[in-house]
């Protein structure tokens, strides 16, 4: 049985999941709006997996026999600029998404509830991968991204990102 302190945190997780994915989806509409489809299927990419965090969640706190608590997401803020400084964005809002994990972790762990703190093991792995994936797509940007011709093929390689749902 996780405690009621446990409950509200992952739920709250469940809420900045579905936001990530509200954020990555106005982020590839964005994109779309200024004619870089492979970056705007990235993001569509993102927010699916996004979902998929949000639902791993959602099954880890039935399984436990404890309660969902849905609560409004807020509507997706950021700065509608080049695709560098989106990108910055993006990472800020991954280390912030890593902190709260980071807190999952440790309010787990004060608890003595070792099943949540082993569980959210996949989610610290998750962040790493995340923040490097995006860090490297700026280093990208930042080398090459004035040019036209180069940010015409980072968009082809972005576009070729696979959906695969992410699995716990
Ligand atoms: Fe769910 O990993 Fe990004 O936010």
């Amino acid at each position: 049985m996780i405690s009621d302190k446990i409950r509200d945190i992952l739920n709250g997780q469940i809420n900045k999941e579905f936001y990530s994915a509200y954020l990555y989806l106005s982020m590839s509409a964005y994109f779309s709006e200024i004619g870089l489809y492979g970056f705007a299927h990235w993001a569509k990419v993102q927010s699916k997996e996004e979902i998929d965090h949000g639902l791993i969640l959602y099954n880890y706190i039935l399984g436990r026999k404890s309660q969902i608590h849905l609560t409004q997401i807020s509507a997706p803020v950021f700065e509608l600029n080049s695709p560098v400084e989106v990108f910055e964005q993006i990472y800020n809002h991954e280390r912030s998404i890593t902190s709260a994990i980071d807190s999952v972790a440790n309010q787990s762990e004060g608890e003595c509830d070792l099943a949540t703190r082993n569980f959210i093991d996949w989610y610290l792995k998750e962040q790493v991968e995340e923040e490097t994936e995006v860090s490297r797509i700026i280093s990208k940007l930042k080398a090459f991204g004035s040019e036209k011709s180069a940010l015409y093929l980072i968009d082809r390689e972005l576009g070729k990102r696979e959906y695969s749902a992410a699995v716990y």
